[in-house]
């Protein structure tokens, strides 16, 4: 698409917002860019050297008069930005299908409610492993922290670009095609974005692979009953590869290409089952659970659809160490683990990290809620938690939620939540900090959450 002279107004001055200004400058348009917010001013000054027009602290008329706008993921749809523009008739692209436009590097697409970042990592480290050896690069974008427009123009054909996807990126995504996509699993999250509707969140997810045709791999996880019942019976026009720990309930149909058997990980093949690695060379303190098992499904799936082979596959297995704020292990202090989940932003996130824990633990949770439906963990919590204590705006929701099941405790902070665990926690016990919820009542973001817990945790003294 040419871009030379085309006026674009960019909403939304994050990460993503400015990678798209200025991937949009460099290609000729006339970028406005415009923040509700403030921007610094050595910024804005920046910004402006590069010939890209800024405004801040609102959006004003001059967001209009273009041919079209790139939003920032962070900005929802119902905002008053995005209503004008859509009753102006102002065509809205979100930064990822932006970026697509310019991608020359084989795409794989990464989403699904959780393990994406683990799985993104794992797939970018078995590029990377590979591409050394055959002369390509992997680059790694997208929710990961890295806006893909900031690295779209360095990637060049044969290159692969590993893409994490939130359903924010991709609403309004028309054209966005990856050559292999994955869904690690679906449910309830954002849903306060989304009308409290789960399949309204699954039809954005779902959009990761409206574009593939005949070429392509869709790779989804056979034990999640949605992605299951919808991708049972229907026709697709691309290879479709189901991955799975669970085999088919009541003797149904074992449609796993991928899965664990006994301790192996196995593709199946019309020549017969490929033996990948044993579970066992690859789980670790730092890397365990089932969930985990699960996300190293999807990445042996995607390796196996891009071609790579089984050793290298295993080579960077066996040295993985997990990703920071996932389930992260801080140290040990009086006998008792600390564990920094911080990405944690969901219920669904946060029982995947209570199943891990060996024994039991004290829980830190709580943050922004997200329409989170506590009672759903409620057994999981009266069996593996010792002492839960509640932090941030959904303190309340959560002490009345887990009223009765479990000794619950409020804290102001981080830093008096992190020094209640400290006294209460036992030797061999766990402390897990696993919100379940937003960051940004407290926060910047769920990586200075998870940064502030380990430093309250690492002046802690031991008793
Ligand atoms: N804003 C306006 N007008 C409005 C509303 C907001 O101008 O009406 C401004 C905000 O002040 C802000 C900007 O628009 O400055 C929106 O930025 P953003 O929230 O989209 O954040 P970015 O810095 O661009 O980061 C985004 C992703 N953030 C979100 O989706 C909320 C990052 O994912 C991602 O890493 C980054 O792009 C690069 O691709 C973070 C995230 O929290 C990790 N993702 C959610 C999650 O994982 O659950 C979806």
């Amino acid at each position: 698409m040419d871009f030379q002279g085309r006026k674009v107004s960019v909403i939304g001055a994050g990460k993503s917002g400015i990678a798209a200004a200025e991937l949009l400058c460099s290609a000729g348009a006339d970028v406005l860019l415009s923040e509700s917010g403030r921007i610094e001013e050595h910024e804005v000054l920046r910004l402006q050297k590069k010939k890209i027009s800024v405004e801040h602290e609102g959006h004003s008329d001059r967001v209009y008069d273009a041919d079209f706008c790139v939003i920032s993921p962070g900005i929802p749809p119902y905002s008053q930005v995005v209503k004008n523009l859509e009753s102006k008739g102002i065509h809205i692209v979100s930064e990822i299908e932006l970026a697509s436009r310019f991608c020359k590097a084989k795409i794989v697409g990464i989403t699904g409610t959780d393990g994406k970042t683990t799985t993104s990592t794992l797939v970018h480290r078995i590029c990377e492993a590979d591409g050394l050896r055959n002369g390509y690069r992997s680059f790694s974008a997208g929710n990961i922290g890295v806006p893909f427009s900031s690295l779209v123009q360095d990637m060049t054909e044969g290159d692969i670009a590993v893409v994490e996807l939130s359903s924010y990126q991709l609403e309004r995504c028309f054209t966005f095609r990856p050559d292999v996509a994955v869904i690690t699993n679906i449910t309830p999250d954002h849903l306060n974005r989304y009308e409290g509707d789960i399949y309204r969140y699954a039809a954005t997810k779902f959009r990761i692979y409206a574009n593939q045709g005949d070429a392509d791999t869709l790779i989804y996880n056979e034990d999640d009953e949605l992605l299951r019942e919808h991708f049972a019976g229907w026709e697709f026009p691309f290879a479709i590869v189901p991955f799975g720990l669970e085999p088919a309930a009541d003797g149904g149909i074992d449609r796993r290409e991928v899965l664990v058997d006994g301790e192996m990980i196995v593709v199946r093949t019309p020549d017969g089952d490929d033996q990948v690695i044993e579970t066992a060379e690859f789980l670790k303190n730092s890397f365990r659970g089932r969930h985990n098992i699960s996300n190293v499904l999807a990445a042996v799936a995607a390796a196996r659809a891009l071609g790579i082979g089984n050793e290298v596959v295993r080579s960077v297995l066996r040295e993985f160490k997990g990703v920071e704020h996932r389930q992260e292990f801080v140290m040990t202090l009086n006998g008792a683990s600390w564990v920094n989940d911080s990405k944690a932003t969901n219920i669904n996130a946060m029982r995947q990290a209570l199943e891990s824990v060996p024994g039991t633990c004290v829980l830190i949770a709580g943050g922004q809620d997200k329409g989170n439906d506590y009672t759903s963990i409620a057994r999981l919590v009266r069996e593996k938690v010792s002492l839960l204590i509640a932090i941030g705006e959904s303190q309340g929701k959560i002490s009345a939620a887990f009223e009765g099941i479990v000794a619950v405790s409020e804290a102001g902070s981080l830093a008096d939540a992190v020094a209640l665990a400290h006294e209460a926690a036992v030797e061999g016990e766990t402390v897990l900090f696993s919100p379940g919820c937003a960051s940004f009542d407290m926060f910047e973001n769920f990586e200075d959450r998870g940064i502030k817990f380990k430093q309250c945790v690492h002046q802690l003294q031991p008793c």
